[in-house]
């Protein structure tokens, strides 16, 4: 299969960068510049319609949405283990793990980066932190108590959850000094291999 990873870093095409590291996956990076309004080219924009990131070509063929995408790419190579089958059990921790990673965690997550880092300070509505940090911090107690006797979200075995879960955990190193499990979670994270070479380079 031919794949082509619009990508740039610091971004969510970082999730499914580390997701095609993971599974060993021939693939060509091409760079975009959000800051410089590549997303709204009028070729990117027949990629995308949101002018976002990432977009994976898929043989020719664009798909959006990290989740998906990284979760598209597990159940398509099962060989690698990456998701559970939809007859095995674990599919349902699978499942909602995956959903609770893109919804609960991450809404929250968007809503602290976006406006204490990224929404020019006069548009930033500031009053909006205090409920969205509330709101992680809660689902943080939540993580921290599932990691207590595991190594991955789903046990033993690395899986996509993983990517989903890990990528939106290491947008706050500052909180996760106070939640052991998390940091250790994220520092095993940190060491994979193609981890590593998801984030090298630009
Ligand atoms: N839910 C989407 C969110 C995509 C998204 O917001 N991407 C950001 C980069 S991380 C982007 O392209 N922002 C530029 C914009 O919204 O104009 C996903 O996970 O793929």
């Amino acid at each position: 299969m031919d794949f082509i990873l619009y990508y740039q870093k610091g971004t969510r095409s970082q999730r499914v960068r580390w997701q095609l590291e993971e599974l060993g996956l021939d693939y060509q990076l091409e760079f975009l510049n959000l800051f410089k309004g590549d997303g709204f080219s009028r070729e990117h924009l027949q990629r995308h319609p949101l002018g976002q990131l990432p977009v994976l070509m898929i043989n020719n063929r664009p798909m959006f949405e990290s989740g998906a995408i990284v979760h598209w790419l597990a159940d398509r190579f099962p060989e690698k283990q990456m998701s559970p089958t939809p007859n095995e059990n674990l599919r349902q921790d699978f499942n909602q793990w995956m959903y609770f990673s893109v919804t609960s965690l991450e809404m929250p997550a968007w809503e602290i980066i976006l406006h204490s880092k990224i929404i020019p300070k006069k548009h930033a509505v500031k009053e909006i932190l205090p409920f969205a940090q509330k709101n992680l911090l809660q689902v943080f107690d939540v993580l921290e108590k599932e990691m207590s006797n595991k190594k991955y979200m789903l046990g033993d075995k690395f899986s996509a959850v993983d990517i989903m879960v890990g990528y939106i955990l290491m947008w706050f190193p500052e909180y996760l000094s106070d939640y052991p499990q998390l940091q250790k979670y994220t520092d095993c994270l940190k060491q994979r291999p193609a981890y590593i070479r998801s984030i090298d380079g630009n």
